[in-house]
């Protein structure tokens, strides 16, 4: 019966550190900056950060973007119609994968990149339709919401 009783105390003291597995995860999802960010604003993008795209001196609309957990910076890209983009995006450090997605195939906006930390991502489209596509990450990670859910949402706008 002790030796049984020994196995049960062990198991109980490794219990924390099994559930933790997934530690990462979980101290984002109750971490009080995750709680905050729904209050504060409706769409899970967060809070708007804005880039009007400068047609550069090659006559194509230069964006940075960084991407990580769990945001785009900045995360509402305003481009004109007709006129070439190119995203760069970049990834945090860190090793949870991310890539940025915009499916707008009508406006000749329709790309799916993984992102990295040390080679940003050249993403080159010319949009063709005014309007607003939204642009996310679909990473997701078993039961857990999905990276556009928790942040790594956003916003394509072409404008004339
Ligand atoms: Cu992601």
């Amino acid at each position: 019966m002790r030796i049984i009783k020994y196995i049960v105390a062990v198991m109980v003291l490794l219990l924390p550190f099994t559930v933790n597995a997934f530690g990462e995860e979980v101290k984002q999802e109750t971490s009080p900056a995750a709680k905050q960010a729904p209050e504060q604003h409706e769409h899970s993008m967060g809070t708007e950060k804005r880039a009007v795209a400068v047609i550069g001196a090659d006559g194509v609309q230069h964006v940075e973007i960084t991407g990580g957990e769990y945001f785009y910076d900045p995360n509402y890209i305003v481009v004109k119609v007709n006129v070439p983009v190119e995203l760069k995006v970049k990834k945090t450090s860190g090793y949870v994968p991310h890539d940025i997605v915009v499916k707008a195939p009508d406006a000749g906006i329709d790309f799916k990149t993984d992102i990295g930390s040390k080679d940003p991502a050249i993403i080159k489209f010319t949009p063709t339709k005014v309007g607003k596509y939204p642009m996310y990450c679909d990473k997701k990670l078993l039961f857990f919401k999905s990276h556009r859910e928790r942040g790594m949402d956003g916003m394509i706008e072409v404008v004339e």
